[in-house]
């Protein structure tokens, strides 16, 4: 491979090869994938002839109809993104005020989602292969004053629902699912978004379906999903006012973007698929990476590989910005070591993950060429590491 000098910015396009400058693709974590712009366009021009841009609209409700149908489930409510879906759902249980048990290893919006409604997480360890909740730490988290439990399918690998949902009926706990991730995963036969009394998405541009920003609330409680679907637009229908709500309305523009990328999905997640393939084969033996789940057919959500440390991390990162390739440290620092979070208890096993994970470059654009890039320079990178 040629030596390629790196001109330091993620967005910069082109690089030193032997002193002259050429064009070079940086490869980021990942890149949002777009519908052929005719068909968006078809559903922007249905908008433009009636005019009706936002408050559940045609392109909401069609989506809506459509997500039920593409994911196997009842009822799912989009909402502006993944973030609010969460803080609805928490609210929509009870939760607001109590604590919530949860795990350290996620995005911070799952921390700051519990905050954010006035609830105190409360972090329990996960198991280091799917870097999932332990569940045999959760009985030790729960208090009287827990109100829900908040774990996360990260990477959309699945937490253990059938341990989870027997502690959560002991307690007699709501659990909610974090599927941020989740989208077009599998488990035991069904969406992994169909678990739980609550299962949150987002579809976020950074997703592999997505609506810019945007995101879900499914349940298949009737109760549940009649709160949040007031909730989600202020709480009110007409003139009759029933409880708290927020404005976490997808507009008509978002969901045209989801309904333009659904009947693509399928094979974004197949080119996905060959790509992580790929990433298998090349990187056997050279870095760690999650085995596959039992039950589980994955998405291809995100590649995460494992380092030693996180001082090999840092000079495989080095190595891989000089070749403008980006990986991401999803997710770190483990979220109990957030300023501010008030339960500190050390989460030893999601502590060690987030110190030396990362996910590797994976968008359903990559080429094969780009994937080869990227493992080469892994694997020089670690040979001198
Ligand atoms: N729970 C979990 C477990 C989550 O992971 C998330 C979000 C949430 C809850 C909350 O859902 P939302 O409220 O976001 O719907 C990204 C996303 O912003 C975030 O949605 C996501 N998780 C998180 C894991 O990743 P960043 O800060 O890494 O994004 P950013 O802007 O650095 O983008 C990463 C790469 O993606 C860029 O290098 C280039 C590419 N990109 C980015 C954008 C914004 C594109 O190709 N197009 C784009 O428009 O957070």
């Amino acid at each position: 491979m040629a030596r390629i000098g790196h001109n330091g910015a993620e967005h910069g396009e082109n690089a030193m090869v032997n002193g002259s400058v050429v064009c070079q693709k940086p490869l980021r974590v990942t890149r949002s994938y777009l519908p052929p712009l005719g068909e968006y366009i078809e559903l922007l021009r249905g908008i433009w002839d009636n005019r009706v841009l936002t408050n559940q609209g045609g392109n909401v409700c069609r989506l809506q109809r459509e997500l039920d149908t593409c994911l196997g489930v009842r009822g799912a409510l989009v909402v502006a993104n993944g973030t609010l879906a969460l803080q609805i759902a928490l609210t929509a249980v009870g939760a607001r005020g109590g604590e919530v048990v949860t795990t350290p290893f996620s995005y911070v919006a799952t921390a700051h989602s519990i905050l954010w409604e006035h609830c105190t997480p409360i972090f329990v360890d996960i198991e280091p292969e799917h870097f999932t909740i332990d569940p045999g730490k959760i009985e030790a988290a729960i208090t009287p004053h827990t109100r829900a439990i908040l774990p996360v399918h990260v990477f959309g690998y699945s937490c253990d629902t059938d341990a989870i949902r027997t502690i959560a009926a002991d307690h007699k706990l709501p659990v909610i699912y974090d599927g941020a991730h989740a989208f077009g995963a599998r488990y035991k036969g069904k969406s992994l978004l169909s678990y739980g009394d609550i299962s949150t998405c987002s579809f976020h541009a950074t997703k592999l379906f997505h609506t810019v920003e945007g995101g879900a609330v499914i349940t298949r409680d009737p109760e549940l999903a009649a709160k949040m679907d007031l909730m989600r637009r202020f709480g009110h229908n007409g003139d009759e006012h029933f409880c708290v709500g927020i404005n976490a309305k997808m507009s008509e523009l978002h969901a045209a973007m989801g309904l333009a990328i659904l009947p693509h999905v399928r094979e974004i997640i197949c080119r996905r698929q060959r790509i992580c393939e790929q990433y298998d084969s090349l990187l056997a033996g050279v870095v760690e990476h999650p085995s596959d789940q039992p039950d589980l057919e994955p998405n291809y959500g995100y590649y995460p590989v494992l380092f030693r440390d996180e001082a090999q991390l840092k000079k495989v990162f080095a190595a891989l910005a000089a070749q403008e390739i980006y990986p991401r440290r999803y997710f770190f620092p483990a979220l109990n070591l957030i300023p501010h979070v008030t339960d500190k208890s050390s989460c030893p096993v999601a502590q060690d993950i987030a110190s030396r994970i990362a996910c590797l470059p994976l968008s359903d654009g990559m080429t094969s060429e780009d994937v080869e890039r990227v493992c080469l320079t892994l694997h020089l990178a670690l040979k001198s590491s």
